[in-house]
């Protein structure tokens, strides 16, 4: 049978395709990888023809083309249901927390972009910035685990919604609180994330035209 086709972003830069990109690799489903490069002047054409969505990651099952993070996730979800929470009620929270992600953290996204290449640096930060770094970590520090170093525990998909959220505190030299500092270093020395970083760092490329949120 034929293997899935995921098509991502630029590894430095895409968020959104490292999030699908570690839930399948956590899943164990083997797939392909379609790199399109972001940022170029015929990136929207390539994203466009590929997927119905008009951004990646989308994923390639056979016949069909489905696209966004979350959806992709769920779909992993359907044959692998360890991707999230076993407890009815974390799972829930779990569903919660990954969507306040994906639909949130807006300043964050946008001041911070996920850059894999950048030199560890602080920079100025607004207020709504400021705001939503304290909200991520009260956020993370309301529903993580004590059972394992993941916020349920077991790895999630939650896990990798946070991830590149990580990966910006790191960039943008972020001082944390102690245990929002673990959690972090948890995501960021996870080997999966480390195979994906290794992969970006190798990626030769222009400095983007625009910005990733
Ligand atoms: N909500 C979407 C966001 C995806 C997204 O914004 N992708 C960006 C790259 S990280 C994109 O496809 N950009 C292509 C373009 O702007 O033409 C998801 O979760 O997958």
């Amino acid at each position: 049978m034929d293997r899935p086709v995921l098509h991502i972003g630029n590894k430095r830069f895409s968020s959104w395709s490292l999030r699908a990109w570690l839930v399948l690799r956590k899943a164990g489903i083997a797939f392909e990888e379609n790199l399109i490069p972001l940022y170029t002047p015929d990136t929207r054409q390539a994203v466009a023809a590929i997927s119905p969505g008009c951004s990646v990651p989308a994923l390639q099952v056979r016949n069909t083309v489905f696209w966004d993070s979350l959806a992709i996730a769920e779909w992993a979800a359907e044959s692998v249901p360890e991707l999230w929470p076993a407890h009815e009620a974390r799972r829930a929270l779990a569903r919660a927390v990954a969507a306040r992600m994906h639909s949130g953290f807006t300043a964050l996204r946008e001041h911070c972009p996920m850059d894999l290449g950048r030199v560890p640096q602080a920079i100025a930060l607004n207020d709504e910035t400021r705001a939503d770094i304290a909200a991520v970590q009260a956020l993370w520090n309301d529903v993580r685990s004590v059972d394992g170093p993941w916020l349920f525990g077991q790895w999630s998909i939650a896990d990798a919604f946070y991830t590149p959220v990580a990966a910006r505190f790191h960039a943008y030299d972020i001082p944390l609180h102690a245990e929002a500092q673990a959690y972090c270093d948890t995501l960021l020395n996870d080997k999966d994330y480390r195979d994906w970083l290794g992969a970006a760092l190798q990626e030769g490329l222009p400095s983007p035209a625009d910005k990733t949120t």
